[in-house]
């Protein structure tokens, strides 16, 4: 593993210290948003995290390394390559290691790379999960069977409606993955703040989801908590609007053929595009807010 693993020193010393750390994503970077933003975003959540009394860990598969903790010089890198850079979940990791090509990690990659490293908080924006027409499709997130099995807490606004939130949780439950609403009933839904379907568990201090993963892991419970955490109201979108997008770019998927790991990329940059630039906002605005969530139970675990 030490042949691989590539921690940044200053997170390496963080986790012997115990220090709280929080692991973040790259295919957000790479995949999820549009040059500039992801750039500006990923260095804004970063320094988010640092403000709150944390450090961050952003992750990435760079030059034949997993790399723990980017530099700004990396993130750009990364950013500005965009869809160029392989989108790895857990199949893709070792392939893209093999090769020393630039690989971004999904949830589950991060997942990975965050328990190999010692890492037990996660901040991301949205999760991948079972998608609509799964029953025909088999299109399921391995990023829910990471959560089953990797003992990472993945703080993120719920899952988008791109996807079936009632098969999700469904697979979830099955899973034994908790869902834990941060000061909700009802899990939210990325860019509006409810879904209709609810948590499994409301708590709302970052000191009770902290008590409740300490129970969760020191009893012996290996795997994935998801603690999902609101849109803040003012960024919340119209679900009309938002609706209305996931429709049209859900229509554009089947006429297109598109499948595989090329779907939730499809979806979600034909959504920001039929949006205009205001769910790319929210989409900022969200990860924040989940940025800061992540680095408050960090601290009070
Ligand atoms: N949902 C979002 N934004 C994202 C993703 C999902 O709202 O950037 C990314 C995450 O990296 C997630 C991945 O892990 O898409 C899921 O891809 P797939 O459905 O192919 O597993
Ligand atoms: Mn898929």
């Amino acid at each position: 593993m030490q042949k691989y693993l590539d921690i940044h020193p200053e997170i390496a010393a963080a986790i012997a210290a115990g220090k709280p750390v929080v692991a973040l994503e790259s295919t957000i970077i790479s995949h999820g948003m549009p040059f500039p933003q992801n750039v500006e975003t990923a260095l804004k959540v970063e320094a988010e995290i640092r403000q709150r009394g944390a450090i961050p860990a952003t992750m990435a598969i760079m030059d034949g390394k997993l790399k723990v903790g980017l530099t700004e010089a990396e993130i750009t890198r990364l950013g500005k390559a965009g869809q160029d850079v392989i989108k790895c979940s857990r199949r893709d990791m070792p392939f893209v290691l093999a090769a020393g090509k630039m690989g971004a990690t999904t949830v589950a990659g991060t997942m990975i790379m965050a328990a190999l490293a010692g890492i037990r908080v996660f901040a991301t924006g949205g999760i991948g999960g079972v998608h609509r027409g799964a029953e025909t499709s088999f299109d399921i997130s391995a990023d829910l069977q990471e959560l089953a099995r990797t003992s990472v807490a993945v703080v993120c606004a719920g899952a988008k409606s791109i996807l079936d939130i009632g098969l999700t949780r469904e697979y979830l439950e099955t899973q034994g993955v908790p869902v834990v609403g941060f000061g909700t009933d009802d899990l939210p839904a990325f860019y509006t703040r409810e879904s209709g379907h609810a948590v499994d568990y409301r708590l709302d201090t970052p000191e009770d989801i902290a008590e409740a993963l300490r129970s969760k892991w020191g009893m012996g419970l290996d795997g994935g908590v998801v603690v999902a955490n609101p849109i803040p109201a003012e960024y919340a979108m119209p679900k009309s609007v938002i609706d209305g997008a996931i429709a049209q770019a859900l229509q554009e998927l089947e006429e297109q053929g598109v499948s595989g790991k090329a779907s939730t990329p499809f979806l979600l940059a034909r959504v920001a595009e039929l949006t205009g630039g205001s769910s790319l906002d929210a989409n900022i605005q969200l990860v924040l807010n989940n940025a800061r969530l992540g680095a408050d139970i960090a601290m009070a675990l």
